[in-house]
């Protein structure tokens, strides 16, 4: 298999090249690495110590790629088909800014304010912050979610008419919401609880949600 992706299965980022691979039937291998303790040899390809890492064997060394968006863009070019980009350039930066927003807005409130404080600080033996969490969920959240239900509004997907990097981008993060112990609120935010719904559903995404589940609800419950 020439493909590998370093990380730990449970990072939004991670399962975004996982979902970009999966839509696009290209098999890979994950070498599970913790960006928190990680071997000497991680840091010599992931200089901001941060995970997902790409490896393509089938190019010379140096073969690797940090980065989520800059691996998901590499993949794209390297396997176009089916294009997960959109064709028309707004359309495109648009989807860009979708992952932006979800890369950085919704993973800094979704994970450092509630899947670092519920699952991974009880993986690391350590004490959920309640002040933190609640914080997040009733001032950080409700805006980002407003804003999303906002830009769905009655589309299928965010950007160019078809599934793309943003719905992974967001979707993903929501994964790690979900896995929290939080579901979208249907009633207040029903187009994004669908559209949620329906990305989730894919089997890109549902294969990994179920695949994760059961060690999730271990620390969940702990
Ligand atoms: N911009 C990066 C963010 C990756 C990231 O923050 N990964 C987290 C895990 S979810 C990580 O490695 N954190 C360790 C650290 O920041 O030291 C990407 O898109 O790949």
């Amino acid at each position: 298999m020439a493909l590998t992706v370093y990380g730990g299965a449970i990072s939004p980022f991670v399962r975004k090249v996982r979902v970009m691979l999966a839509e696009k039937g290209i098999e890979y291998t994950l070498e599970q690495v913790s960006p928190f303790n990680p071997p000497p040899e991680f840091l010599a390809i992931s200089p901001l110590k941060r995970i997902p890492v790409l490896r393509d064997t089938g190019r010379p060394e140096p073969n690797t790629l940090p980065d989520s968006s800059i691996i998901c863009d590499y993949i794209e070019h390297k396997y176009p088909s089916p294009a997960l980009y959109p064709a028309d350039p707004f359309e495109r930066a648009k989807a860009l800014w979708y992952e932006e927003y979800a890369d950085s807005a919704v993973a800094q409130c979704v994970g450092s304010g509630l899947f670092f404080e519920r699952i991974v600080k009880k993986m690391m033996r350590g004490q959920t912050d309640e002040a933190t969490v609640q914080k997040t969920l009733t001032e950080k959240l409700p805006p980002i979610l407003d804003h999303l239900e906002a830009e769905i509004d009655g589309k299928q997907f965010l950007a160019g008419g078809a599934f793309s990097i943003a719905d992974i981008s967001v979707g993903t993060m929501i994964v790690n919401f979900n896995h929290a112990g939080e579901q979208i609120d249907a009633a207040r935010w029903p187009k994004l609880a669908a559209y949620i719904g329906r990305v989730h559903a894919r089997p890109s995404f549902k294969t990994l949600i179920d695949e994760e589940s059961p060690l999730i609800k271990r620390f969940r419950a702990a």
